[in-house]
């Protein structure tokens, strides 16, 4: 090991691993920092506590005035809230601005990642560079139409296919315009339900474009301008809905076309999938268009003859936070762990590189990496590190490939400088990753009654009691994977299918949850019996933090097949993020609450010293778009309101005597249109 330089505080208060999470390679990564005198998030969160008044949203920091804090009186509000900020703002104001603040980081962080993969798409499609190609035609075709590409051509009276070629620039320039096209609205708004396609016009949200929305929110929110906080909220919405149906939609999309539309496969999670005797890669951040050439170089055959002429087995890639997601769900590649296990992939001393892209990463890694042999890569442009010992090798989609095999060979090499004090936690666990709106329609849909029919008549007969989207962050104030895990649990054993992505999808196939297996062990009787006929685990990993918007698609397809309702809040279905940290999620949790989905976040909101603004977000928006915020940091207590919450949808739909009868006959589908 190197010479330690990020120590700890010797008399500093230590994070004690059993309180820090419920993963025992975590737990054992931590008593090793600890025992090394390496600083973790664990112990900083010990440390440091949060602000009080920057917890409950009422600190103003937006001019040169403040900043201006809103504490709630003691007594809480007795009569009239004059509480004012020195311009005037109020407490909702002031609040409502910092909430929409929130979105306008997360929307730009997803649709900056969507706008590069837009970019790269269209260079692919012109023959710009050569280490793109189109991977999937038929999804290609499937989604031209959405931007108003043609897909045929007619010759002399006769229709003919259009040059695929010719498809893929059309698109390509559609897609990258979303971004700033100065008429119209976005063109995938188009996909959703028209009912939720009204109510957005009638709320006056339909989102233009997805920068005009993000830099509307800083004009709205700047000091001196919009002063009503349902006014601000307007905002907010619109640019969330230009992440979720806008830039983060073109993403997954092109990203499938690009690298493969996912489908189920197998592999393993957690700390434990690095190998001692291999080279260990890790990438880590959210966008694929580096790493998916990192993956190719890896298993090139010139690669793996280099590291074994370094005396190594192999190369073992795997990744952490939402890079993870994506090549695990095209290619197999293990996650080796969640967003608060980036540090300690590195405390095992067998990381040879850590190669960094964009959003989540830590910048204490430089200081970890100090502390052993680990060579940190940053390779993005817009997001560098100040330590002198990070390497940075900018990523060009001209060079990809080249650029790949350069940091491949960077870890290669430093393998041989591996220190022998090397512990790699033995945990691991198997998971089937992979799933997408392609594949539940494959795998619950059934090819003889078409789309998502079967899953629906789950739904309706009992089975399936609810769908539930699981998404979003770890966060160091929370135990690590607990709320994820305690929330899943519970709702698989009431018999909600659960849909996840991002880190509480790796947490997910952490502890065990991706296999059909575990249906047997942890499901009510009716979602076992589905998971058992058709061979799905009860859990179904929908790839990284963009591929929200599969979920946004899947709950659409559900309405389509009928037998639910006509739109999304019609659905016994809900959201939840349990262990939520990022703007992103804010985006998020807005552009699920504005698709009609009553969306229940864990550890705290941000709401609580501005009680009106809270209520208008609890209450008040479920009148507007059918769906609505919610928090319960009680894990239990969390699945217990999104049970409730589906078991309404059940009763105002008709279907919850049908939980006693199980099996449908013909006269109950057609009295609920579905014949
Ligand atoms: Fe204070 Fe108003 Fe300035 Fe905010 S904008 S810091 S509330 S004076
Ligand atoms: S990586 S945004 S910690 S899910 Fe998408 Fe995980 Fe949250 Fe980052």
């Amino acid at each position: 090991m190197a010479e330690v330089t990020s120590k700890v505080d010797k008399v500093a208060k230590l994070a004690d691993p059993m309180e820090s999470s419920i993963d025992a390679s975590t737990q054992e990564m931590l008593r090793r920092a600890q025992r090394l005198n390496v600083e973790t998030v664990f112990d900083r969160a010990v440390t440091m506590k949060p602000c009080a008044i920057g917890m409950q949203g009422i600190c103003c920091k937006n001019c040169a005035m403040g900043p201006c804090r809103l504490p709630l009186p003691k007594d809480g509000i007795q009569g009239e809230d004059t509480r004012k900020g020195l311009c005037g703002a109020t407490a909702n104001t002031i609040c409502a601005r910092n909430f929409i603040r929130m979105i306008a980081g997360g929307a730009a962080a997803h649709s900056d990642h969507g706008r590069n993969v837009a970019i790269t798409f269209l260079a692919a499609a012109r023959g710009e560079t050569h280490d793109y190609k189109i991977k999937d035609p038929i999804k290609l075709m499937q989604i031209a139409p959405y931007f108003g590409v043609a897909t045929t051509v007619e010759v002399d009276g006769v229709v003919k296919d259009r040059d695929i070629k010719e498809i893929a620039i059309a698109v390509g320039e559609k897609a990258v315009a979303e971004w700033g096209k100065t008429s119209g609205t976005i063109d995938y708004l188009k996909r959703a339900p028209q009912p939720l396609q009204d109510k957005w016009a009638e709320a006056g949200v339909l989102p233009r474009n997805v920068d005009r929305e993000i830099v509307e929110i800083m004009h709205r929110t700047h000091m001196g301008v919009d002063q009503d906080f349902r006014n601000l909220m307007k905002q907010g919405t619109r640019a969330a809905l230009a992440d979720g149906w806008g830039g983060s939609m073109i993403g997954t999309d092109l990203q499938d076309v690009l690298f493969g539309t996912p489908s189920p496969l197998q592999a393993e999670a957690n700390l434990g999938v690095m190998k001692e005797d291999h080279v260990n890669i890790i990438v880590h951040g959210h966008e694929p268009l580096l790493s998916e050439m990192i993956v190719a170089a890896a298993q090139s055959q010139e690669m793996i003859d280099y590291a074994i002429s370094k005396g190594a087995k192999g190369i073992q890639l795997s990744g952490i936070c939402c890079t993870a997601n994506e090549v695990l769900q095209r290619h197999g590649v293990p996650p080796a762990g969640t967003f608060l296990q980036q540090e300690l992939a590195i405390i095992t001393g067998a990381c040879d590189a850590m190669v960094v892209d964009v959003q989540c990463i830590f910048q204490n890694l430089a200081n970890v990496a100090k502390c052993f042999h680990t060579k940190l890569i940053t390779t993005h442009p817009i997001a560098r590190m100040e330590q002198d010992n990070v390497l940075h090798i900018e990523f060009d989609e001209h060079h990809a490939m080249e650029d790949a095999i350069r940091i491949v060979k960077i870890a290669v090499d430093n393998f041989t400088k591996r220190g022998a004090d090397v512990i790699i936690p033995r945990h691991k666990s198997a998971q089937i990753a992979g799933f997408g709106v392609e594949s539940i329609r494959y795998h619950l849909g059934g090819s003889f009654r078409g789309d998502y029919y079967t899953l629906n008549d789950n739904i309706i007969n009992g089975r399936i009691r609810g769908i539930a989207g699981v998404v979003g962050c770890n966060n160091a104030r929370t135990k690590h994977n607990d709320e994820h895990i305690t929330i899943i649990k519970e709702l698989i054993k009431n018999d909600v299918i659960v849909l996840t992505t991002g880190c509480s999808a790796i947490a997910a196939g952490m502890h065990g949850l991706l296999t059909p297996e575990s249906a047997a062990v942890h499901c009510g009787p009716g979602l076992a019996e589905v998971c058992e006929t058709v061979g799905i685990p009860p859990v179904l990993h929908l790839g990284s933090c963009v591929d929200n918007s599969r979920i946004l698609l899947a709950a659409t397809e559900v309405v389509k097949a009928g037998g639910l309702g006509k739109d999304i809040c019609d659905l016994p279905a809900a959201g939840s993020a349990p262990e939520w940290m990022s703007e992103k999620a804010i985006s998020i949790g807005q552009y699920f609450v504005a698709s009609g989905v009553y969306t229940v976040f864990g550890y705290h909101m941000p709401l609580e010293g501005a009680p009106v603004f809270k209520d208008y977000l609890y209450k008040d928006m479920e009148n507007i778009f059918g769906g609505k915020w919610d928090c319960e940091p009680d894990p239990v207590k969390h699945a217990h309101k999104m049970i409730a919450h589906i078991d309404k949808k059940r009763k105002e739909l008709g279907i919850d005597k049908a939980r006693d009868r199980v099996l449908m006959d013909m006269a109950d589908r057609q009295a609920l249109g579905m014949e």
